[in-house]
């Protein structure tokens, strides 16, 4: 099942300047399926869902299918991601 990048709009921007980009290309890199939300840039109030699945506004979050929530640092979720353990065992 698909889960959701809720990312930035800089989608141009390589992974290895921009933290949605690096979590992106990990998840591609994993074949993990995946819609992407892009949220707003400003203000950042204006990321309700973000905020709501995850009780703070940065990006990006991954959103599970049960409507819970993975953030972390880019570079600790796009680690966990390559290791197969975005859900904690695939
Ligand atoms: N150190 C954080 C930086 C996260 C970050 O700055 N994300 C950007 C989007 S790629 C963001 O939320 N920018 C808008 C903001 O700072 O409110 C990480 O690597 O996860």
């Amino acid at each position: 099942m698909a889960v959701t990048l809720h990312r930035c709009p800089l989608t141009f921007l390589p992974g290895s300047v921009d933290p949605c980009s690096r979590v992106q290309e990990a998840l591609d890199a994993q074949g993990v399926e995946y819609t992407v939300v892009k949220e707003w840039g400003f203000p950042r109030g204006r990321r309700t869902r973000v905020i709501e699945l995850s009780g703070q506004n940065r990006l990006p979050v991954v959103e599970f299918e049960d409507g819970t929530a993975y953030r972390e640092e880019s570079e600790d979720m796009a680690a966990r991601i390559r290791a197969g353990q975005l859900r904690g065992s695939d």
